[in-house]
């Protein structure tokens, strides 16, 4: 029975899963933290530093042990430097994401990417002239080597500006270069950033964490952004379709391959051989009835919301889908994949693949993807997969699927509303939508699976705040059913008049991580068509269970870009105060945005409709009280 109170998870099938993989003897997540607890106090408060070797060292935060490390950092200095070399990984991370894309992209122009092309040739020839390269006539190729080219410049040369910084209001870009804050390449920043956290550089704890944010603002209009929109022209632009999500996505009597990580390089390709008549053919002959792709993370978002393709789970689902035993294969990127996924599948017949050139893991096979041979790959792996099915043993499906709506590019919403923001900003001006969230990021097992995604969606919708959602959270809210039009009855009465009017969903799922930066596209042509900056929009930002050093980017590249944020977890800063007081309430005056910290979803819930409303008074629009 199904017990919410007495659960790790607000999900049914998690629960059950988790049941089966304690009965299976498969340590997950769960286990792993309380084996941790209690864990360590000094890192928790970001006062431990490691970052030389005269060290390690400590602040004691009750001021009775060592108050500086042994080459004389303080607290404010080791806090600061910890947070930013969180925010660079981050960075890396997504801008390496959005390099392996481009990297694609030249090899399709110069005809090495084989199996992969240009989708979307309108979206190539904006980006192209958004980097100012003439278009006109162009081969469609010639075009996409040369965007390849100026995209790879945005990474490594020193520029005033990246490019895509053009595309925020111009109040915004005012801001940054008033303080110093516009980015000016993307690799640039986050090795600055690691250099000026070496020991005896940047010891000013407020100047580097204005570098943390020209390192974020790197990613968001940087590397991230180059990730969502090539994506977007090798794989097509997003639109609404309609999909099933949750572990009962995979089926008894099909061939399961899950593909889980970030990257749609691997997934594609995946995604093109399981329809591959000669593969398919093969999964009859060894008794199945057909070969069923589903995601898992974000690359499974990535599928959902150019292909239709189910989604298995989000973060914490990863090691319990395995339980179920019915996955023939779980074919994996790079980015939140835990490394002891390898390990639970042992215990099943399942046949873990590992693809990325920079992503190894114990128990896994691995098969190499590069663009020139990823086409041949992904038929040798879905082969593979097919081969295995007669290997499953007891197959344990705890929940019958539920439908879900994906695909709100910025394209598609604004198709959606006639080819422009009026319609949205008209219904936000008549106090029909008080205004919109962004809830994003992950799970943690220090908070209930999924609860803080879906309480805080709940309280939203429901007093007309429209969200929009990305990553885990996307997932967490299409199993609880806002992600279907019907949902329009679980929101206030403006936002169903709306919703019923468009036909829309009141949670509006915008993709995967990289995909955050769709939601500053979406901003600044609301700020545009207002005539404001981000920073005055009666909009926010929230981040309810996040774990990675990813989110703690996007959160900072959100606030740099004026959009105040909620996150639930506190990030490893309480050992400063002069640190915590900049971040939630200091930056407003440079930034014109905010942090704030708030584990319970139903409090965050109020101090973000709360925020919402104050914003809406600024513009001259009526407030209600919270
Ligand atoms: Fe200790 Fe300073 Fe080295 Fe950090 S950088 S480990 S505080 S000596
Ligand atoms: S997968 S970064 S757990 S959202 Fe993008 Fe989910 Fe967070 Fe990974």
């Amino acid at each position: 029975m199904f017990d919410p109170e007495h659960s790790l998870s607000v999900t049914q099938d998690a629960d059950r899963l988790y049941a089966k993989a304690r009965e299976d003897g498969i340590e997950t997540v769960w286990e792993r933290h309380t084996a941790q607890q209690p864990q360590c106090g000094f890192c928790d408060m970001g006062l431990s530093c490691r970052i030389c070797v005269m060290g390690p060292c400590r602040v004691d935060p009750f001021g009775e042990g060592p108050q500086r490390g042994v080459c004389g950092a303080d607290a404010d200095i080791i806090v600061a430097r910890n947070l930013c070399r969180m925010i660079a990984a981050g960075a890396a991370s997504h801008s390496d994401h959005g390099r392996d894309l481009v990297e694609v992209l030249a090899g399709v122009a110069d005809g090495t990417a084989k199996g992969y092309k240009i989708r979307d040739e309108a979206k190539l020839k904006k980006l192209a002239a958004e980097y100012g390269i003439t278009t006109d006539g162009e081969d469609v190729l010639v075009l996409a080597g040369e965007l390849a080219e100026a995209m790879m410049e945005d990474y490594g040369m020193r520029r005033r500006a990246i490019n895509l910084v053009a595309r925020a209001p111009q109040k915004r870009r005012e801001l940054w270069d008033r303080v110093g804050l516009t980015p000016r390449g993307i690799d640039r920043e986050t090795s600055e950033m690691m250099h000026r956290t070496h020991m005896g550089v940047d010891n000013d704890w407020q100047s580097l964490l204005l570098q943390g944010m020209r390192n974020a603002l790197s990613d968001g209009w940087g590397g991230s952004m180059i990730a969502t929109e090539v994506s977007d022209i090798l794989f097509g632009v997003p639109t609404p379709r309609v999909t099933s999500v949750n572990a009962g996505v995979l089926k008894k009597d099909q061939v399961n391959i899950v593909v889980h990580g970030h990257n749609p390089v691997v997934s594609e390709m995946v995604s093109q051989a399981c329809t591959a008549p000669e593969l398919l053919a093969l999964a009859k002959e060894k008794g199945a009835q057909g070969i069923n792709l589903v995601g898992l993370c974000c690359t499974g978002n990535e599928l959902l919301m150019r292909r239709g393709i189910a989604m298995a789970g989000n973060h914490l689902m990863t090691e319990l889908i395995l339980s179920t035993g019915a996955v023939d294969m779980m074919i994996v990127d790079y980015q939140c994949i835990m490394p002891s996924v390898g390990q639970a599948a042992t215990c099943y017949h399942t046949k873990m693949i590992s693809t990325s050139d920079k992503a190894r893991f114990p128990h896994m096979e691995h098969h190499e993807f590069h663009p020139d041979n990823a086409e041949a790959k992904a038929m040798q792996v879905v082969r593979t997969a097919v081969e295995n099915f007669v290997n499953r043993g007891r197959v344990f499906i705890p929940v019958e699927p539920r439908e879900a709506m994906g695909g709100f590019s910025v394209e598609a919403i604004l198709g959606a509303l006639g080819g422009t923001p009026a319609p949205l900003v008209e219904a936000v001006k008549a106090g029909k939508i008080r205004g919109a969230v962004g809830i994003v990021g992950c799970n943690n097992p220090k908070i209930k699976h999924d609860y803080g995604h879906v309480t805080l969606t709940r309280r939203l919708v429901e007093n007309d705040i429209l969200v929009v959602d990305t990553g885990c959270v996307s997932v967490a809210n299409a199993k609880a059913g806002y992600k279907m039009p019907e949902a329009a009855e679980m929101a206030g009465p403006g936002l169903k008049e709306i919703c019923r009017a468009l036909g829309i969903p009141p949670v509006l799922h915008l993709g995967s991580c990289v995909d955050n930066v769709r939601i500053l596209v979406l901003l600044s042509a609301l700020a545009d068509a207002l005539g404001v900056d981000i920073s005055d929009l009666p909009v926010a930002g929230s981040a309810p269970e996040w774990y990675s050093e990813k989110a703690v980017t996007i959160a900072v590249y959100f606030v740099a870009s004026g959009v105040t944020t909620h996150l639930g977890p506190m990030p490893p800063i309480t050992g400063s105060m002069n640190v915590v007081n900049l971040l939630t309430s200091g930056l407003n005056d440079v930034v014109g945005a905010t942090f704030a910290v708030e584990p319970d979803p139903e409090k965050a819930a109020v101090f973000l409709r709360q925020h919402i409303e104050d914003k809406r008074r600024a513009l001259g629009l009526d407030a209600r009280r919270v």
